[in-house]
């Protein structure tokens, strides 16, 4: 990469402001994976996913009550799944790149497939829809049936740029489900930024704060940090456990606290603090053990499915063709803006495929489960920044409440598309 060409690209998104796809950047930087295959991250680590699914009180090894247990492998793999969303993906001489950016109605359809000798663990089936392209929007769902385990949410990203960095804030959330159990886990998603800019290596540092609220109660809070925080180092976290939201206004009141990097290791020890070298392993991430992701051949693949649609424009990238880049590209975008145009002719909307979108604030879902939770976390159930507590007044005059949400009965119906 030529220093001249990296230097006018930063030039270019020092005023940019928002939608990331409307920043225009050289071949160098373009990933030739769009950006709707970032959520199959959620589905690596099966045998930590569905671990909480058989911890019934049978297995308890010490006092803790079994919820308390539960959640705590639950943050195991939350741990695992921020190493694959946002390090382990891009490790060695990789750097983080554009993603290709999504049209509405693009779907990515896998399996993590059972690895293990007995066939314990079950497959677990990746279904990533685009739900809106302005924003862009991907619904994600992870479904392993085998140990009734459902992994959903939704996903949408703003960005703006400080003199240093390219800032992140996720809107959106996931809830984890053990049916068999009904039991369930609501996840926020942490702000993140893209450090290393300016030498051309950028790569996602966490920060500020993310929860996890399980229906039993138990909350956790997670803090993240990168180099010279906590610790000299890159990827850090802390992450305190209560009985509940209540008992996490004083850290004193922490059952538990993990620390250590989310990309390496962490210790658990109990109460508000681990000390940083001594405490018990709770996590090596070197030691996690990731499922193989199978996906149909392109040739099998619908014409709505990423990587046959993107197919031109991903080998155009590999080899470097920016003509080709710009001529497939300009295909898709064409295509939608006639389909958009038709819709707007008809009176009709594109009809998502596997997710509804719902709104929070209508008479029938009041006594809904996830509302509930968002009520236990104090945290807003409106088009805020993931993790926004209630009382946040840069937020009170927001009034929506309009989620996306999995629809199994509709995947199950599904007679096109398959994994
Ligand atoms: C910020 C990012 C796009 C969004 C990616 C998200 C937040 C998407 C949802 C996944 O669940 C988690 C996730 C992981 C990715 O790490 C994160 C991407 C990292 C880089 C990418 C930017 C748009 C890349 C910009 C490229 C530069 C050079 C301007």
């Amino acid at each position: 990469m030529s220093t001249s060409s990296w230097t006018s690209f930063l030039r270019s998104i020092a005023s940019y402001n928002g939608d990331l796809s409307s920043l225009t950047a050289p071949p160098f930087i373009l990933s030739p994976t769009s950006l709707l295959e970032y959520s199959q991250y959620w589905g690596t680590n099966t045998e930590l996913l569905v671990a909480p699914a058989s911890m019934t009180e049978s297995v308890a090894d010490n006092d803790d009550p079994i919820e308390l247990t539960r959640l705590l492998a639950v943050i195991k793999w939350f741990l695992a799944t921020l190493n694959t969303q946002y390090a382990s993906r891009i490790r060695g001489n990789h750097s983080e790149k554009k993603p290709l950016n999504p049209f509405l109605g693009e779907v990515f359809v896998a399996k993590f497939k059972d690895q293990s000798d007995d066939k314990s663990l079950g497959d677990t089936e990746v279904i990533l829809e685009q739900v809106s392209h302005h924003p862009p929007v991907t619904g994600y769902a992870m479904l392993n049936r085998k140990h009734n385990t459902l992994l959903e949410g939704y996903n949408g990203i703003r960005a703006f740029m400080s003199t240093t960095a390219l800032n992140v804030r996720q809107y959106g959330h996931a809830v984890l489900e053990y049916k068999d159990l009904d039991e369930q886990y609501l996840i926020t998603l942490p702000p993140l930024h893209l450090e290393g800019l300016l030498t051309g290596s950028p790569r996602v540092e966490l920060e500020q704060k993310s929860y996890i609220q399980a229906s039993t109660g138990y909350y956790a809070v997670l803090e993240y940090s990168g180099k010279g925080y906590f610790s000299g180092r890159s990827n850090t976290f802390k992450c305190r456990i209560y009985k509940n939201y209540e008992q996490s206004l004083n850290k004193a009141n922490a059952l538990y606290t993990v620390s250590g990097q989310w990309s390496n290791t962490s210790t658990i020890g109990r109460g508000p603090e681990t000390p940083s070298s001594a405490g018990l392993m709770f996590l090596d991430m070197n030691k996690v053990k990731s499922e193989k992701l199978v996906v149909k051949p392109i040739s099998k693949q619908h014409h709505l499915e990423s990587r046959r649609a993107w197919q031109k424009v991903a080998e155009a990238i590999t080899k470097g063709d920016y003509k080709v880049i710009s001529d497939e590209k300009s295909k898709i975008e064409n295509h939608q803006r006639a389909l958009r145009k038709r819709e707007e002719i008809n009176e009709s909307a594109w009809e998502r495929r596997w997710y509804d979108d719902i709104d929070y604030t209508s008479e029938e879902h009041q006594n809904d489960r996830y509302i509930k939770l968002f009520e236990m976390a104090h945290l807003s159930a409106k088009n805020v920044p993931s993790g926004v507590r209630d009382t946040n007044s840069k937020y009170l005059n927001v009034d929506t409440k309009t989620h996306w949400r999995f629809n199994l009965a509709k995947f199950n119906a599904e007679k096109i598309i398959h994994c």
